[in-house]
């Protein structure tokens, strides 16, 4: 079996002008984090602004994305409210070679725990890929404890988790009665914390232009040495501190735009970046980050 544990960037969309995804930059970007040492890549989740787009447009970043990654480990967020957008998304995943699916639970209807787990399920046997189930609450709504998490984990279907809380007893809970399944850490702010409750590594937004830190921490929490790695995970905490006050997504695309790509704004009705938003990052991210 493949070793899926690691650092996987959530990738951000790059989009030209007119809103369309800039193929050249999406590239670019995947190439970079290469560089930067990301063992692989989460491809439209959150961060890709996935939800907001059509199921082309998801296939689209699917496709570049495969075609440029190499040898690294691919994740699909195949995740909707529309299943059958989602299992047609599952079953592209699987076509084009992705080596896991994953999905955030079906949010805003408010449907019954058994309804979530047959859509999981459903989407899973569509695939017939491994699938790692997103777990956001504070973003789907959808709350989810050991018994729900754990049902999941206890089925051959299911790969493991990608972690967004911070209520670590339960990722630890989860990750101890299931200690083969693969639990990622969802918020890059606490990576230290979870990998120190067991998690096999981290996904996240950051990642795109930082990866090499979080590289970093969990080699240095993997040696035992947790000072340093504490320090590193400061580092990157300065940056995501000025990232939340701004709106996380728009500024990391205006970090990448100042870094020298061209990633054009979030989509609306996100809102744009401030000319003294822009200054907070040129002062306070810009220089802290590996080129
Ligand atoms: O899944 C990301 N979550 C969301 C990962 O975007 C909702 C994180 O990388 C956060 O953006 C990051 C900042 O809070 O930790």
């Amino acid at each position: 079996m493949r070793d899926m544990k690691g650092i996987y960037t959530a990738l951000l969309t790059p989009f030209t002008a007119e809103g369309k995804i800039n193929e050249k930059e999406l590239e670019h970007l995947v190439l970079h984090n290469l560089r930067l040492g990301a063992d692989g890549f989460y491809v439209c989740g959150s961060t890709a602004e996935a939800l907001m787009l059509s199921c082309e447009e998801r296939k689209q970043i699917m496709r570049i994305v495969k075609d440029c990654a190499g040898n690294a480990n691919l994740i699909a967020h195949v995740g909707s409210v529309n299943e059958r957008d989602a299992t047609a998304l599952a079953r592209y995943a699987k076509e084009l070679g992705y080596h896991l699916v994953s999905s955030v639970a079906p949010y805003y209807y408010k449907f019954t725990s058994a309804e979530i787990r047959e859509y999981y399920v459903r989407l899973a046997e569509a695939a017939s890929l491994p699938m790692l189930v997103y777990h956001i609450p504070a973003f789907s709504g959808v709350a989810m404890g050991v018994a729900e998490l754990g049902a999941f984990l206890s089925d051959d279907r299911f790969a493991g988790i990608k972690y967004t809380s911070n209520d670590f007893f339960t990722l630890e809970q989860c990750k101890t009665a299931f200690p083969e399944k693969l639990v990622f850490n969802g918020y890059d702010e606490m990576l230290l914390s979870g990998l120190a409750m067991g998690a096999d590594g981290g996904i996240g937004s950051t990642y795109n232009f930082m990866a090499d830190k979080f590289v970093r921490i969990r080699s240095l929490f993997g040696a035992g040495r947790i000072d340093e790695a504490r320090r590193v995970q400061q580092e990157a905490n300065r940056i995501i501190a000025v990232l939340c006050r701004i709106g996380v997504m728009q500024a990391e695309k205006e970090v990448m735009n100042q870094l020298g790509f061209d990633f054009g704004d979030c989509l609306p009705p996100f809102g744009r970046v401030s000319p003294e938003e822009k200054d907070l990052i040129a002062r306070e991210i810009i220089p802290y980050i590996t080129k």
